[in-house]
């Protein structure tokens, strides 16, 4: 099997296993194109290539990706492990001690095939999607941002949602506590800009190590999922690692003292954003290779939260909860609660564990709200036995605690403007002591590819 190192090669690995459509006819890179990625995502979790995207003037030779990793199955594919071992890759990968450090390489990128730089810079020759009904306008939001530590001079990796504002400007959207941010108040001081490179069309391993919080370079992550250092090379303006095999480079800096507004976006909690005043984007090298591919995050949908909050979350609140018990079998995030839901299964020897772990998995992250514990014969992966279990498991008037005046998320839709809001854990577990009911229905689910073909 080939082994992934780039894009190219994950479209393949998709290919193979049946989880990539491809799409011939002509879409509209104005909402249709995300209308699709985000069905597809939903109804089938297919990864998709749109073969022909379109604006007003049916222009675009470049063919658009989506849905890298937006459920189990393909976010095992891109660790390149079983469904059952995600959690533990994670872990693995996000642990310093196994950090595999990026290393440069003499050879010149496939990205430097084609170098647009000066007076011919024009973010129209870039098909980038308008996503949302309510978005601004168009905005990369699959691209992953690199920088560097003004300081260390370590290499950072983050998504910062870019609005398209001009023929050389994005509108460049960063939190007040995020690494960019806190280069960019040092190069501020200095009265100078932040350089950035950023990357689209990579090894989904370094875009999921780029929803990670880390505290150091985090292509050291995709350097441990793939066992291998990830190759990096200086880009054509800015004096930055970026790494090789990516499809597209857009290079540039943030200016030290503009601020624009951008905005909205649809946003991780399903509802659209606001205008933002945020740094800008002054672009000074496009660069790509020849038939590149431009690669897309729909936002506020389930890629969104697979990155942002699902893989990189797993393996800390499954620390927590196997801290306090021994009997916890599995737990997801699911994409569909936003990162503010988990579920827990467990073979619970009392009682009242189902009650603590749901404590601790609410003390791993400030952004989880509602635990849900399940007995391990409900599968986590299924919303729809988990609802069984909700139903037919819990007294309403018993099995729940409530955590009010908590912290939680500011941008929770539940909170306060101070992210103040209520917990709840749910005891969702089977009490026979109450009322025998014996075992449960289960048709052992089969692989029907053995009766179909
Ligand atoms: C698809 C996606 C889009 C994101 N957009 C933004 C954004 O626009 N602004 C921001 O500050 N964080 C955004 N984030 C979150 C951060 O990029 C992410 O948490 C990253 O770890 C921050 O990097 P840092 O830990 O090096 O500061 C986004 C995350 C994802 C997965
Ligand atoms: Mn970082």
């Amino acid at each position: 099997m080939e082994k992934i190192s780039d894009l190219r090669s994950y479209i393949n690995r998709l290919r193979e296993q049946g989880r990539l459509t491809t799409i011939e006819k002509k879409v509209d890179l104005v909402h249709e194109l995300a209308n699709v990625a985000a069905t597809l995502a939903r109804q089938s979790g297919q990864a998709v290539i749109f073969e022909n995207p379109m604006d007003k003037t049916d222009k675009y030779p470049w063919h658009i990706f989506a849905n890298a990793v937006v459920n189990p199955v393909t976010a095992a594919l891109a660790l390149n492990c079983e469904v059952d071992d995600i959690i533990d890759k994670m872990s693995f990968a996000l642990e310093p001690a196994n950090a595999v450090f990026p290393k440069q390489t003499e050879n010149k990128p496939a990205w430097m095939e084609n170098i647009i730089t000066g007076d011919d810079i024009d973010l129209n020759l870039i098909p980038i999607p308008t996503h949302g009904l309510h978005d601004g306008g168009p905005f990369i939001t699959g691209g992953v941002v690199v920088t560097k530590d003004p300081i260390s001079g370590r290499g950072n990796l983050s998504y910062n949602r870019m609005q398209v504002l001009g023929k050389t400007t994005f509108g460049f959207n960063v939190n007040e506590w995020r690494h960019v941010m806190q280069f960019y108040k040092i190069q501020q001081e200095k009265g100078e800009g932040l350089q950035v490179a950023v990357v689209i069309g990579i090894d989904p391993a370094i875009s999921i190590a780029g929803g990670a919080r880390y505290d150091n370079d985090e292509l050291a992550i995709a350097g441990a999922i793939r066992g291998e250092a990830v190759p990096v090379h200086k880009g054509v303006t800015v004096d930055i690692d970026i790494p090789a095999h990516a499809e597209i480079v857009i290079e540039g800096y943030l200016p030290p003292q503009i601020r624009k507004k951008e905005g909205p976006l649809a946003e991780f909690h399903g509802y659209y954003g606001e205008l933002w005043e945020s740094p800008v984007f002054e672009v000074t090298a496009i660069c790509y290779r020849n038939q590149p591919i431009f690669q897309t995050i729909v936002p506020g949908w389930d890629e969104h939260i697979y990155i942002g909050n699902v893989l990189p979350r797993e393996p800390l609140l499954l620390r927590f909860v196997k801290h306090v018990s021994q009997n916890v079998t599995g737990l997801h995030i699911p994409p569909y609660g936003n990162g503010f839901s988990a579920l827990v299964q467990i073979d619970k020897s009392n009682p009242g564990e189902p009650y603590n772990v749901a404590m601790a998995a609410f003390t791993a992250h400030v952004n989880i709200k509602q635990v849900i514990v399940v007995d391990s014969d409900v599968n986590i992966h299924d919303p729809a036995d988990v609802l069984w279990a909700l139903t037919n498991r819990v007294d309403w008037s018993k099995d729940f605690f409530l955590v009010p005046g908590a912290q939680g998320h500011e941008m929770d839709p539940t909170a306060d403007m101070r992210g103040v809001h209520t917990k709840i854990g749910i005891d969702a577990t089977y009490k026979p002591e109450r009322r025998n009911y014996g075992e449960r229905i289960r048709y052992p689910m089969m692989d029907l590819k053995k009766y179909l073909s």
